[in-house]
């Protein structure tokens, strides 16, 4: 049982007038809309609007996993893990995370600025829209937490106790087991359909995907590189255009709960998969363009993350050792590295337990190719990442597997 009260649609007028720092910002006693937003698989999400039309987002952490019920305990810490993160990552990147107006630590809630006006990118992807310069803008926020959190830009003490502060092991046990670990040796949370059977099967026979997880695992556990989001899939951004353009005019990063310490490529690996995923969803409906255009993404978030980098670099606290070849050296190393996390983040969201929409809504006959594709891709990323891995080869590897491998 949990020791704090949950929000409710009934309490929570009364909980935004019990805090200052928000009833100057809504009008808790014109409440016109309270509604329970969370489509995500731990937090509940409430969004109220007051007579005025002005807004609010509250998030609380429940003391358990929110997809699966109270069977699946998980510390509600996560809360402040994402408003420090968010705070961390606005103090380089303002615009591109939301704005927390409060952090409630007893009661594990974060009101901060209504988002209502964007969309989640997944399901404006979904739909085949475009949303230009989205891509772009994650990379330059990649770009700046791997700078600007990281050794090259904080002292050795406040990086150390920034490291202390941010260990978020609960949740860093849900990526190893559920990202490494379970698409390869299953724990019983898996599920495909009866004709995917086979490629699941093929994927945890897999003698090089099973020595590639190990290696990323590892990575993941051992290399305190940036205080990184942690599960940057398209789930986790929001977009929004103008009505006249597709050009956006704010992209925000959210749902940082997982942040900690760790790999600056594994959040590029991650979103690199979910283009790719996207990719399969719209070869799945015959629409090559889209595809093509889903696998785009990739090099547009890789060439802002990378402008982002060196654009910082000569800010960096020690340039006697870290020179020029050094750089060069870790950018094509988180290259390479992106290409092993995309590969684990292809098989979990398509073996294991928290699946994305691209997929699970197509109809059986084109899901089982979209399935089988995004496994394929995943073995051949992991068989050719000490080669060429640049973006552009690995939206070609993407391309060249998806389309074979669609059905019906
Ligand atoms: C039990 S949590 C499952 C997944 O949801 C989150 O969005 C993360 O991706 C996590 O792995
Ligand atoms: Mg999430």
């Amino acid at each position: 049982m949990a020791d704090y009260e949950f929000l409710t649609t009934e309490n929570l007028a009364g909980y935004i007038a019990s805090k200052p720092e928000l009833n100057s910002r809504i009008n808790a006693g014109a409440l016109v809309s309270v509604n329970e937003i969370g489509d995500g698989n731990l937090n509940l999400v409430f969004l109220a609007k007051d007579a005025e039309g002005r807004g609010m987002c509250l998030k609380q952490a429940l003391p358990y996993v929110r997809m699966t019920g109270e069977g699946w305990p998980m510390t509600p810490d996560r809360a402040r893990h994402e408003v420090e993160s968010i705070q961390a990552h606005r103090a380089l990147e303002p615009t591109l995370l939301p704005e927390i107006y409060l952090f409630d630590p007893g009661r594990h809630i974060i009101a901060m600025e209504d988002l209502s006006d964007h969309e989640v990118w997944r399901k404006a992807l979904n739909r085949g829209e475009k949303h230009e310069g989205a891509a772009a803008a994650m990379g330059r926020y990649m770009g700046a937490l791997a700078f600007g959190t990281s050794t090259f830009a904080m002292d050795r003490e406040a990086l150390s106790e920034a490291i202390a502060r941010t260990q978020n092991p609960q949740l860093c046990v849900i990526t190893e087991d559920l990202i490494f670990t379970e698409p390869v040796v299953s724990a019983g949370r898996n599920s495909v359909l009866p004709a995917n059977e086979p490629d699941a099967a093929d994927l945890s026979a897999d003698p090089v995907m099973m020595r590639a997880m190990g290696q990323a695992k590892w990575y993941f556990m051992t290399h305190a590189e940036a205080l990184i989001h942690g599960d940057l899939h398209t789930g986790s951004i929001m977009v929004r255009h103008p009505s006249d353009t597709w050009v956006c005019d704010s992209v925000k990063a959210f749902d940082s709960e997982f942040a900690f310490y760790g790999p600056v490529a594994f959040d590029i690996g991650i979103l690199f998969a979910n283009y790719i995923i996207a990719a399969a969803r719209a070869y799945a409906l015959r629409e090559d363009d889209r595809a093509a255009r889903c696998l785009g993404l990739i090099a547009q978030s890789w060439d802002a993350f990378e402008a982002e980098f060196r654009r910082r670099w000569p800010g960096r606290l020690d340039p006697r050792v870290w020179g020029d070849v050094f750089l060069e050296e870790l950018i094509d190393r988180w290259g390479k590295e992106s290409w092993l996390f995309a590969a684990a983040e292809l098989a979990r969201r398509t073996v294991g337990a928290a699946k994305t929409s691209d997929v699970q809504t197509l109809p059986d006959n084109l899901r089982e190719g979209a399935a089988r594709g995004d496994l394929q891709v995943a073995r051949q990323l992991v068989r050719e990442m000490d080669g060429d891995h640049s973006p552009a080869r690995m939206a070609q590897i993407a391309a060249s597997v998806l389309e074979r491998c669609r059905t019906a």
